[in-house]
């Protein structure tokens, strides 16, 4: 049996008379928490229930890995393997406690990152097996798939300036957290920034490219031409049944 949620036919089309999952991918600073906050709005503004979640994290127990994965004082001895079970702990929690039930209740979901971020940083980051990167998340979302995924591109040098500009202007009292995933050397983001390419030639249907390098409006507005679109077809979708 096929799990996943079609990005077309009539299994999507059954999909898109419940909430839209929409999901925003990138490498760090790309700004991703950014356009979710501006498109969480225009959503509601016109009426949307509107779900932001963030991965790894989105509840509880998802924080608690997310604090091990990150800024635990212990996690410097961390394998890869550890590393993809744990986001996937993560991820699939999130999606039995909060993304499913919120789909059903016709939300939309905005996700900041989702298991295109593990095939990415896990996949060609790290090297894991692609073939069994695949087989830990498909436990984890089971048919849970992003309707729509949006990712915003920035070269690795940008991501670094502004990684900078975020230290340098954060509070001078309270250093920064520190955060393992960021001590990776650039070899490793650049293996990212790869794998996102790789992964978006291969899913042209489902996930846009954008280019996080152009003013904060362009890229707001070329979100908002991909999000509009998929709201019509839910729409027609709905007129149709
Ligand atoms: N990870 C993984 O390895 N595997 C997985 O399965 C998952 C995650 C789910 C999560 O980090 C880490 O976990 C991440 C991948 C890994 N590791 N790394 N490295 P996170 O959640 O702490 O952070 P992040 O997702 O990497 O992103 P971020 O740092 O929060 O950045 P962002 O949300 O994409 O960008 P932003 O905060 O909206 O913007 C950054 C700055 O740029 C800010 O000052 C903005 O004002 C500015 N900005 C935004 N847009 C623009 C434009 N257009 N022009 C100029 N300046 C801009």
């Amino acid at each position: 049996m096929d799990h996943r949620r079609h990005t077309e036919g009539p299994a999507f089309e059954k999909n898109l008379m419940n909430g839209l999952f929409i999901t925003f991918e990138g490498t760090e600073g790309s700004g991703k928490t950014t356009q979710i906050a501006l498109l969480a709005k225009r959503l509601q503004d016109e009426g949307r229930v509107v779900r932001t979640l963030r991965e790894p994290g989105g509840t509880p127990i998802g924080e608690e890995i997310r604090y091990t994965l990150k800024h635990s004082d212990k996690n410097q001895a961390m394998t890869p393997e550890a590393e993809l079970l744990l986001m996937n702990a993560s991820r699939a929690q999130l999606v039995r406690e909060i993304i499913r039930p919120a789909l059903e209740a016709g939300e939309i979901v905005l996700c900041d990152r989702f298991y295109d971020s593990t095939l990415v940083y896990q996949g060609y980051g790290r090297g894991l097996d692609l073939t069994m990167v695949r087989a830990v998340i498909d436990v984890a979302v089971g048919e849970t798939r992003p309707d729509l995924t949006l990712l915003l591109m920035v070269p690795v040098v940008v991501s670094e300036a502004r990684r900078q500009i975020r230290i340098s202007t954060g509070p001078a009292n309270i250093p920064p957290l520190r955060d393992r995933m960021e001590e990776a050397d650039r070899s490793f983001f650049e293996r990212v920034e790869q794998g996102y390419r790789a992964i978006a030639k291969s899913e042209t249907d489902r996930i846009h490219m954008l280019d996080g390098t152009k003013s904060l409006e362009e890229v707001t507005q070329a979100i908002w031409k991909e999000v509009s679109g998929l709201l019509m077809r839910q729409k027609k979708i709905e007129a149709e049944h």
